[in-house]
């Protein structure tokens, strides 16, 4: 997939440096991807033993969280283990890439993954792309999927939380109660965070029922039915909506996998082998 991707807002920097040959299969090859000067962090881990293209799939964090988190590593690891690359990201105002989370939007994690699918599909030894996101990073993956819908193969968003846009607009959001009209300049967010009142702005104006019904291609929905952050009726709303959907429940389990993660792995390892 050769593209005329404009190569001049992407600027890598680290170990990669483009040859399949001189990737360290399992260290994690550590980069920046600059968007529109926020230089994002990124890790490129490759399947065992590709020694020419490959599909890969770009993953995508949660709200508070970033690439190294258990859940994500493990599902990119399981990807890797079954033929497929895969792209980890720090999105903006999170892990190790620029900008205050205090600042961070929907926006602006959405722009983040255009330009990281842009830098995915210049590299010479990918195939196909697809994107998977946990939560907020699952939201992020259904809208970039939907706006990229020739370029994105399938799409598996982890117990997605597509409900933020219409808790923003009912003014509920972290289990806080506010006017929807008076949005907060800042809310307090988990830990000792606080979450800028844009960011509520923002995911007041985003339709997700939109991007759902904009993509066509394969997606994948696994959720835990027990999720403490995003209830579990929104997986399965979500995959009742899309037209090509897979829907794997997990009993017991909650927003990040702590109980079953070894089901989230077979679930997803079960489906890509089908793609
Ligand atoms: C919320 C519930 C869940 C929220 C965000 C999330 C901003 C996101 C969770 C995640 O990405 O893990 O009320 O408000």
């Amino acid at each position: 997939m050769k593209s005329a991707v404009p190569r001049e807002n992407i600027l890598i920097t680290g170990k990669y440096t483009g040859s399949i040959a001189r990737i360290d299969n399992r260290e994690g090859n550590n980069m920046y991807i600059m968007d529109d000067g926020i230089r994002l962090n990124a890790k490129l881990d490759m399947p065992e033993g590709c020694s020419g293209k490959c599909p890969l799939v770009i993953v995508i964090h949660g709200f508070t969280g970033h690439m190294e988190e258990r859940h994500i590593t493990a599902v990119s690891r399981t990807l890797n283990e079954i033929g497929y690359a895969t792209l980890r990201v720090d999105m903006y105002g999170h892990g190790n890439s620029g900008g205050k989370f205090e600042n961070h939007t929907l926006y602006k994690w959405l722009t983040n993954a255009l330009t990281v699918i842009d830098y995915a599909r210049g590299l010479d030894f990918v195939t196909d792309i697809y994107l998977c996101g946990h939560s907020q990073g699952g939201m992020t993956v259904m809208l970039a999927g939907a706006m990229k819908h020739d370029v994105i193969k399938g799409l598996i968003p982890l117990s997605p939380a597509w409900m933020i846009p219409e808790a923003a607009r009912k003014g509920t959001l972290l289990g806080q109660d506010f006017d929807p009209d008076h949005i907060p300049d800042i809310l307090p967010a988990w830990g000792d965070r606080g979450l800028g009142g844009n960011y509520v702005r923002v995911a007041q104006t985003i339709h997700v029922e939109d991007a759902i019904d904009r993509y066509d291609g394969p997606v994948l929905i696994v959720h835990g039915d027990e999720d403490e952050a995003v209830p579990v009726e929104y997986g399965i709303r979500a995959a009742e909506r899309y037209k090509n959907c897979s829907l794997v429940l997990i009993p017991g389990d909650n927003h990040c996998y702590d109980r079953h993660l070894d089901q989230v792995l077979d679930a997803v390892r079960a489906w890509m082998r089908e793609r």
